[in-house]
This record gives structure tokens, sequence and C-alpha cells, in this order.
């Protein structure tokens, strides 16, 4: 039955039905369904069939901004029981879609999960600049600048970011985190920066880990 119902969330999504989709989705919550279970089997494994389509060049750009749509309709639904707060921790990240890249329905994930966790999130948006990043660190005090990519053609900026925060001085103070499809840890690893997280519930787990740890050290 709950399969059935993912399944139902996962094909509306796909043909851009976003009134359905959010009521699918509140019929799943209703029916007791995992908030966690729901976002991954319902609605990514719709998103990742239409990936895959784009890929082959069976869908569009236009299908594909329906289908955003109806997931971040679903999401919307899903978002104060994804956010249901966990531990709290005293913490500031600035978090965006680098430069270039226009993407923001995980970068979005990641935002909300961020919150839940109890930490202020300041979020620039999409296509933002190295110097956006690094300078919204300096004058907003944010111990850690998280960047998302989902282009293998820009994932190259988080790279500068990381050079411009080197440059500016507050390496040892701002902790840098990446994420997105293209991105893995071999690449974190490459580029200087601190950590890479496979998901938006990981990310936000890390970033917990980081405010800690920049607290014990300036206290
Ligand atoms: Co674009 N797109 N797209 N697209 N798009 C991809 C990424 C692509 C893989 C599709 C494909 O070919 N299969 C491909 C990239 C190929 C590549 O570079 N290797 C692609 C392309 C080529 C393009 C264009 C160039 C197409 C064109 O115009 N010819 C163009 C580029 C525009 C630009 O950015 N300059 C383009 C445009 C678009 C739309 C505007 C139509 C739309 C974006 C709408 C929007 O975001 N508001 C779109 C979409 C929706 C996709 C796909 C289908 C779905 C992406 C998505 O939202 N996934 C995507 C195919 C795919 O990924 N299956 C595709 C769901 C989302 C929750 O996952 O963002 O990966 P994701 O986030 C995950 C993790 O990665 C992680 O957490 C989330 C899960 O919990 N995560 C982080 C993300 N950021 C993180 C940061 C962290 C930690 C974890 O720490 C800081």
């Amino acid at each position: 039955m709950s399969t059935e119902l993912l399944n139902e969330i996962s094909e509306n999504l796909q043909r851009g039905k976003a009134k359905v989709v959010k009521e699918l989705v509140q019929k799943a919550v209703d029916e007791g369904l995992d908030p966690d279970v729901i976002l991954r089997e319902g609605l990514l494994s719709g998103m990742d069939v239409i990936g895959e389509k784009f890929k082959a060049n069976e869908v569009y750009v236009p299908e594909v901004l329906i289908a955003a749509r109806a997931m971040n309709m679903g999401v919307g639904v899903l978002k104060p029981l994804l956010a249901e707060a966990g531990v709290k921790a005293a913490g500031k990240v600035c978090i965006g879609t680098v430069q270039g890249d226009l993407h923001d329905i995980g970068k979005n994930l990641v935002k909300l999960m961020l919150e839940g966790k109890g930490l202020e999130v300041v979020d620039l948006g999409t296509d933002v600049s190295p110097d956006t990043f690094v300078q919204t660190a300096i004058d907003q005090n944010c111990q850690i600048i998280a960047c998302s990519a989902l282009l293998t053609t820009t994932m190259g900026v988080m790279e500068e970011v990381v050079k411009k925060a080197e440059a500016a001085g507050i390496r040892d103070k701002v902790k840098i985190m990446v994420g997105g499809a293209p991105v893995d840890d071999a690449f974190c690893k490459k580029i200087g920066a601190d950590a890479y997280t496979p998901d938006a519930a990981s990310a936000a787990d890390k970033a917990v880990e980081f405010c800690l740890e920049l607290a014990g050290k300036s206290a």
C-alpha cells in the first residue's frame, strides 16, 4: 500500500502535477509514513527518473522545471516534519549554489536540515560568486561556508571559494563544506575544502560537529 502511494507520488512528480503531488504527500504523512522515506522513495526517486530522461533527451527544460515545481510543493508539506529540531547548536552558515549554477533544490534541502538542527542560515541563493561567499562569512560572522554545485562545469568554483577564504585570512576560522551530485570526497580533498557530505541530512550533522569544534577552539 505504502509502495503504491510512493510510486504515485513519483509518477505525478514526473508529470509535473504539483497539486496532486502535494495532496499525495499529505496523504502519505496522514497515513504515518516516515517523512524521510516519502522524500527519498517518492519525491527524489521521481526526480531521478526525470534526470535520466533529461540526459537521454526524452524530456526538456520545461518538463524538468514543472517537475521541480512539483518537487518543491511536496517538500513544502514535509518541511515542518523534516525540520523538527534536533540538537540545538549555536552557529551560522552561509549557503549558496556556486556561480554559473542555477540548481537550487538540493541546496534548499540542505538549508532546511541545517535550520532543523538549530543553525542560523544565510541563504545566498544561486549563481553565487566566491567573493560573495567569503565576504558574507566575514560580514556575518559565519562559522561555515556551504557550497552546492550540480554541474561538472561549475564545481571548480568551489576551489576559488577556498582560495579566496585563504587570501582573506579567514581559513582557520571558517569551515568550507561542499556537496552536490558531481562532487565527491576526493574532489573535496583535492581543493582543500573541509568536508564533503553526500546528502542534506549528513551535511547538517557535519555542520553541527564543526560548530561544536569551533566553539571549543574559541572557548
Ligand atoms: Co539541470 N542538470 N541543467 N536543471 N538538472 C542536471 C544536474 C544533470 C545531471 C541532468 C542530466 O544530464 N542527467 C545535468 C548536469 C550534467 C553535468 O554537469 N554532469 C544538468 C544540466 C546539463 C543542465 C543544463 C546545462 C541544461 C541545459 O540548459 N542544457 C542547465 C544548467 C542551468 C544552470 O544551472 N546554469 C540545467 C537546468 C536545469 C533546470 C533549471 C531545468 C532544473 C533546475 C531547477 C531548480 O533547481 N530550481 C534542472 C534540474 C531539476 C536537474 C535534475 C533533473 C535534478 C536536480 C535536482 O534538483 N535533484 C538533474 C539530474 C539529477 O540530478 N538527477 C539535472 C534533486 C536534488 C534534491 O538533488 O541537487 O543532487 P541534488 O541534492 C542532493 C545532494 O547532491 C546533496 O543533498 C541533496 C540530497 O539530500 N547536496 C549537498 C546538494 N548540495 C549539497 C551541499 C552540501 C551537501 C550535500 O554541502 C554544502
